[in-house]
């Protein structure tokens, strides 16, 4: 599979956008800016997998609640050092904790 994308994004993974292995501020922003760049229609080279990165919510769209989400789980986990889970902040039955997903 070929990928285009516009910055190197090596491999975007839950949350995680810029696949660096940490959900941080930046990644709340990545999602802001592909909401941005939707609304702008520019939706471009949007990898699949960068998209399912974004959706957390996992509605089918990319949308400011899931910028929301994303600074949530940032803001829990990484400055409160609480430990809740994707599944809990967003109902995603897909997301990486989700007890339905950990059955298989
Ligand atoms: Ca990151
Ligand atoms: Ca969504």
């Amino acid at each position: 599979m070929t990928t285009t994308t516009e910055r190197p994004i090596e491999d975007p993974q839950f949350g995680d956008l810029d696949g660096n292995g940490r959900i941080e501020l930046q990644d709340a922003l990545d999602v802001l800016t592909l909401y941005s760049q939707k609304l702008l229609s520019r939706k471009g080279s949007l990898s699949a997998q960068l998209f399912t990165a974004a959706d957390v919510d996992g509605d089918g769209e990319i949308t400011l609640d899931d910028a929301l989400c994303v600074l949530t789980y940032y803001s829990s986990n990484t400055l409160l050092h609480k430990d809740i889970s994707w599944y809990t902040i967003t109902g995603n039955q897909n997301a990486p904790d989700s007890p339905k997903r950990k059955k298989n």
